[in-house]
């Protein structure tokens, strides 16, 4: 791609350098430091986006409060039509908005409209769920009484997303939340930024459109310290964050000490095993794709392969031959299949786990290394690498975000698969590639994969939105996207009505005046 194309992107989605960080035209007060985005694609400057102060933060918190009563009111059905209305100015702004997606988080051009496509999904989705927001009615055990529940619109939902997806997470958040009624305060990371400001000029447009008011959707800017005044404050019912384990126990603690909600989607360590009589081609598509797609920087990021002995060689040989193939470069090209990670401190962390994983006992096969020259000045290219290595090993146990690979073996029955695929503290996505209907089945029951997904036949990454989407264990519990997910963005009540002149009470006590 050139600067062009990208000067392109920016004008249609409405990214004037001169306004980033004012309040005009849409809701992000923030007056702080500046924040510059450089893409790790070719180093350039992109923009610069003023961080959010204390005093920038009690504006944003007043609007969105006042926002809130207006938008609670409004027929669910209605709320929908509104998003409807946001999933189709994606459809149209879906090109430029993936390459913004592509030049500021550097994950493939391919990928980057992959992730507003999750977008447009989650709307439709969400669109359809604004007449379908059901409770259920129950039997009272009193005579002339009735008893049913309902879903309520629950406040502010703070978001904190992650830069590995930019655009979609917030989408997965918002959407479901703005049909729930709820008003949302979004900290994107401070490595995509202008991510950030092109989502909300978009959703800014279609609430003014529509008379809304603004506060609906807000954009806060900066690090931890930005996201700290959400999670400390108890008029935001609820956190929704995504990112590593280490953040996430952060966020769930200072919640907790409020007793608010909090929606975790933390770190994975996300295993395929391989199995006898696996199809190897499916296998190979599938391990590659999930440890190198997004520069293996997917919270589904394929980062071990469990391959049974016997197949052990084979398996290896095809995995290798086919990194072989891997073209690295410049992510808006779309002959590349590898774009650049995120920043040059994650290269540093790729370098510590791959110098780790040979201290600790490890044979890499796949050499890594950091790319330089032409095309490369960024600094933030690395070689897709694999090692062999161990389950117990410590960096193994640990998410690097990064496309390193771990292959290691298994003998005997797909049990003692399992229990390697287990023995890590995250508990996000889980494969296995089998032809045998016990071995599916077994990995699938009770005693199978603990994941939060567990896939039969496919990798570990790109789940479709209509699932519910997180993980067990240090992936934190949150569940967002599809299914029944809706649910922890509104307030449960049950209600029970008497008809009658009397007022027998519950549980047959007698109390007589
Ligand atoms: C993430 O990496 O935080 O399943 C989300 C996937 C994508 C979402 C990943 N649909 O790989």
């Amino acid at each position: 791609a050139t600067a062009f194309d990208i000067q392109d992107a920016l004008d249609q989605l409405g990214i004037k350098q001169t306004n980033l960080g004012t309040s005009t035209g849409s809701n992000w007060f923030s007056s702080g430091e500046e924040i510059a985005s450089h893409s790790p694609a070719d180093g350039e400057l992109i923009g610069k986006v003023k961080t959010t102060t204390k005093e920038d933060y009690e504006k944003v918190m007043t609007s969105a409060t006042e926002a809130f009563k207006t938008w609670r009111v409004m027929p669910a059905p209605q709320r929908g039509e509104v998003v409807r209305q946001f999933g189709d100015e994606l459809r149209r702004l879906k090109e430029p908005l993936g390459k913004l997606v592509s030049y500021e988080m550097g994950k493939s051009y391919q990928e980057g409209l992959g992730e507003v496509q999750e977008m447009i999904d989650i709307c439709d989705f969400a669109v359809g769920l604004s007449r379908q927001l059901h409770g259920l009615t129950m039997h009272s055990e009193r005579p002339g009484h009735r008893m049913y529940e309902q879903y309520h619109p629950l406040g502010v939902v703070g978001i904190i997303s992650a830069f590995n997806f930019p655009v979609a997470v917030w989408a997965w958040n918002t959407a479901l939340a703005w049909i729930c009624g709820d008003v949302c305060v979004w900290k994107p990371s401070e490595k995509t930024p202008l991510c950030g400001v092109a989502c909300q000029h978009i959703a800014a447009r279609v609430f003014k459109n529509n008379g809304l008011p603004e506060g609906i959707s807000c954009l806060i800017n900066g690090d931890y310290r930005v996201g700290e005044m959400m999670t400390k404050d108890r008029r935001v019912p609820l956190v929704s964050a995504t990112g590593s384990t280490r953040m996430g126990k952060i966020v769930g603690k200072t919640v907790a000490e409020r007793l608010g909600k909090t929606l975790l989607e933390l770190g994975g360590n996300n295993a395929i095993i391989v199995t006898p009589d696996a199809d190897i081609k499916m296998t190979v598509i599938g391990a590659v794709f999930g440890a190198v797609g997004t520069a293996g920087q997917r919270c589904t990021s394929t980062r071990r392969l469990i391959i049974h002995e016997s197949v052990y060689d084979k398996v290896k040989d095809a995995v290798v031959a086919a990194y072989k193939q891997l073209r690295i470069g410049n992510p808006l090209d779309q002959n590349n299949h590898v774009g650049p990670l995120i920043d040059t401190d994650a290269v540093k962390m790729y370098q510590e786990a791959l110098d780790r994983v040979v201290q600790e006992g490890g044979k890499v096969i796949v050499e890594g290394g950091v790319l330089s020259g032409e095309g490369f000045e960024s600094g933030c290219y690395v070689k897709p690498a694999i090692a062999e290595a161990e389950n117990h090993f410590e960096i193994v146990q640990h998410e690097t975000f990064a496309p390193v690979l771990y292959l290691m073996k298994y003998s005997g029955d797909v049990h003692n698969a399992l229990e390697l695929q287990n023995g890590v503290n995250q508990g996000l996505s889980s494969a296995i590639m089998t032809n045998n209907l016990r071995e599916a089945e077994a990995f699938l029951s009770h005693a199978g994969s603990d994941c939060g997904i567990a896939n039969v036949n496919i990798g570990t990454s790109g789940a479709e939105i209509g699932g519910a989407f997180g993980g067990e264990k240090d992936t934190g519990g949150g569940r967002e996207s599809g299914s029944d997910a809706w649910k922890i963005y509104m307030r449960r009540q049950t209600n029970t009505i008497n008809y009658t002149t009397e007022l027998p009470l519950a549980q047959g006590i007698k109390f007589d005046l």
